[in-house]
């Protein structure tokens, strides 16, 4: 109970004085807990982490006021990836293929004005300013992990609210069973947009329940402040228990559909990249093992070190989701 009321007592101040006021309060809350003796270590490490990742805070964006999230799993207790590992090592093909490319090619992507439209079966189809989307529900910060299918994974403070915040809006229709994200594509601000590598825009689906699942997040964030170019701004998906993949960047339109979207990676090879693909170590790439992975920043350049869990280690939130389904098959 005393871990629970610390826990939802953390409440990140405005604005300005994030930096070390929080390291401040993350610190204090470490000192409480350990005062009266009810400090787990987890409950220590969370704390400290909280600060840890607001501490590394680049300064550059704008600082976005959140709450702490109460998604069941929306906070891991794994050690927060540094800011300048997770805003310059990505995967963003709009802007190169070389996993630097998009920090150093990023800055001409336009982000204002941005309009997101959320259509196709459902009773009240919308255009959202990026503004008016945003305040849509309160903005959270949630700690997930993400990993990238070629075997490298991030833990990133991301935020943003549950995508199904936004899809209960528009009301969707009874025959509506899969949600289709487009994203950007603009060969003026993205220069590889139009190479051969991928069809474009650049596509991604879930299934209506995916979509709907608490843990999937629509993000606008991430360690306190707006995205930065490189990373999906000004809104993006993060779907923390599938490859990097699904997690579709610069998201302009949301479409629901009765048929299973056709998804950018899927088109470029459906041999390595099918529609679930849920982080799975027992079902490998075609070309390698998915059994473990690398975490940026931690575990040395070539080592790989740390064993790949089942559904990225949120089956306990989503395994039911596909009860029943042969998971070889639907990879
Ligand atoms: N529009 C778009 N979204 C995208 C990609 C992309 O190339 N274009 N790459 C995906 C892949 S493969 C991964 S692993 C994640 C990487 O997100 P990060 O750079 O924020 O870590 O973004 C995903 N979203
Ligand atoms: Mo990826």
């Amino acid at each position: 109970m005393l871990i629970k009321t610390q826990r939802d007592g953390f409440i990140h101040p405005a604005s300005s004085e994030i930096t070390p006021q929080l390291v401040y309060q993350g610190r204090r809350e470490m000192m409480k807990l350990m005062a009266t003796g009810a400090a787990g270590a987890a409950m220590a490490s969370w704390a400290g982490r909280q600060a840890l990742a607001q501490a590394a805070r680049p300064g550059k964006g704008t600082a976005i006021n959140t709450v702490k999230s109460a998604v069941p799993g929306a906070i891991t207790m794994d050690k927060v990836t540094e800011y300048k590992d997770a805003s310059t090592y990505n995967n963003f093909y709009e802007f190169g293929t070389d996993k630097a490319d998009p920090a150093k090619n990023a800055h001409t992507l336009k982000t204002t004005p941005w309009t997101v439209e959320v259509d196709g079966l459902v009773k009240k189809p919308a255009k959202y300013t990026l503004e008016d989307l945003m305040k849509l529900s309160a903005q959270e910060e949630r700690i997930y992990r993400l990993r990238c299918v070629e075997g490298w994974s991030m833990v990133v403070p991301w935020v943003g609210y549950s995508l199904s915040k936004l899809l209960e809006k528009v009301e969707p229709l009874p025959n509506a069973k899969y949600v289709e994200f487009i994203t950007q594509a603009d060969p003026k601000t993205m220069p590889f947009v139009g190479s051969r590598v991928l069809d474009w825009p650049y596509a991604e689906g879930l299934r209506i329940d995916e979509a709907m699942h608490p843990l999937t997040l629509l993000a606008f964030g991430m360690y306190g402040e707006t995205l930065p170019n490189q990373n999906g701004a000004p809104v993006r998906l993060v779907v923390p228990w599938k490859y990097g993949f699904k997690s579709a960047k610069t998201l302009v339109r949301i479409r629901f559909t009765d048929k299973e979207p056709k998804t950018a990676w899927n088109k470029a090879a459906a041999n390595e990249y099918g529609f679930y693909s849920n982080v799975n170590p027992d079902v490998d790439h075609p070309r390698w093992s998915q059994s473990t992975e690398r975490r940026i920043g931690e575990d040395g350049l070539f080592a790989k070190k740390r064993k790949t869990l089942m559904f990225n280690g949120y089956e306990p939130q989503v395994g039911q989701l596909y009860a029943g389904m042969d998971l070889k098959k639907n990879f």
